[in-house]
């Protein structure tokens, strides 16, 4: 049976993706041979016009781990990456049509596995694309999945936000366990930066993926950088709003990925509730 498509933001826009691809957990095989050799070539000018921006800008252990994807010549083969991911890491990338529900999408990712969007945009999308496309997920996401630590992280963010769920569901207090959570998720693994030395460099998929906002969120004076160094300051992240379609206007700055995985190891019942009550 078909599943039916994700809306984001505004409702009139139609879904991207084709969800009648779509399996009953909302993965589909990727559609390798869909591509035409244009979308090859958008993802190779995109590939290379990122790839020279990262030096100075994006963390090291991105610009390590990027080589992984073998995708400099083209859109790579999920099965190819895969290959190496599994015994790297234990994790495996899955075709997805595009946006999907929250419990799928946090369901997979539970299961050490991550959705990457299966179409690419089109080139007079190079600047900008409002839905997040395989340029976004393949090249933004799956360098760090490479990162065991990361890794985990990622996978206690899936298990953690299915409690969030279902801790809405039984808890008046912590009615939007799931929104306060999702928060966490895009001041980190979407738009996080990380300390190196004295600097700060850019780990968050939404940042590493985007032309512009790379040097924004690292050199720019406008933004405020926020530490994300304690509990206290997990709050202030999960009562902060944010904006998805212009640059952020403040950021979170993490030590590093173990410490991440630390801060973010306890059960965030308390915190939930405290914001409730905010
Ligand atoms: N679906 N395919 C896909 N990719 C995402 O990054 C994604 C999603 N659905 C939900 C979602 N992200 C947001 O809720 C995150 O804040 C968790
Ligand atoms: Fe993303």
């Amino acid at each position: 049976m078909a599943v039916k498509p994700v809306i984001y933001g505004q409702s009139d826009r139609p879904p991207r993706g084709d969800y009648s691809r779509a399996r009953e957990d909302y993965t589909c095989d990727q559609n390798f041979t869909a591509y035409t050799e244009d979308d090859h070539d958008t993802w190779r000018k995109l590939y290379s016009r990122q790839r020279a921006l990262l030096p100075g800008l994006a963390a090291q252990r991105f610009i390590d781990l990027l080589p992984q994807l073998n995708a400099a010549q083209g859109i790579p083969r999920f099965e190819d990456i895969n290959a190496r991911l599994l015994p790297a890491t234990g994790w495996q990338l899955v075709g997805v049509p595009g946006l999907i529900p929250e419990v799928p999408f946090f369901t997979l990712l539970a299961n050490r596995k991550f959705p990457v969007t299966d179409w690419i945009r089109t080139p007079a999308e190079m600047d900008y694309v409002v839905e997040p496309d395989i340029f976004h997920d393949l090249f933004g996401h799956v360098p760090l999945l490479f990162d065991r630590t990361y890794a985990d992280h990622i996978q206690a963010y899936g298990q953690g936000a299915l409690k969030a769920h279902a801790l809405e569901n039984k808890d008046e207090s912590c009615q939007a366990a799931v929104e306060h959570l999702s928060r966490l998720y895009w001041y980190t693994i979407e738009f996080g930066l990380q300390r190196e030395g004295e600097d700060v460099r850019a780990y968050g998929a939404g940042i590493l993926s985007s032309p512009g906002e790379l040097a924004h969120s690292v050199q720019s004076p406008e933004p405020e950088r926020l530490p994300l160094t304690h509990p206290q300051e997990i709050l202030r992240c999960m009562a902060s709003t944010y904006k998805i379609d212009s640059y952020q206007s403040q950021y979170f700055v993490i030590e590093n990925f173990e410490a991440l995985l630390a801060l973010t190891a306890p059960d965030f019942t308390p915190y939930y509730r405290q914001l409730a009550l905010s």
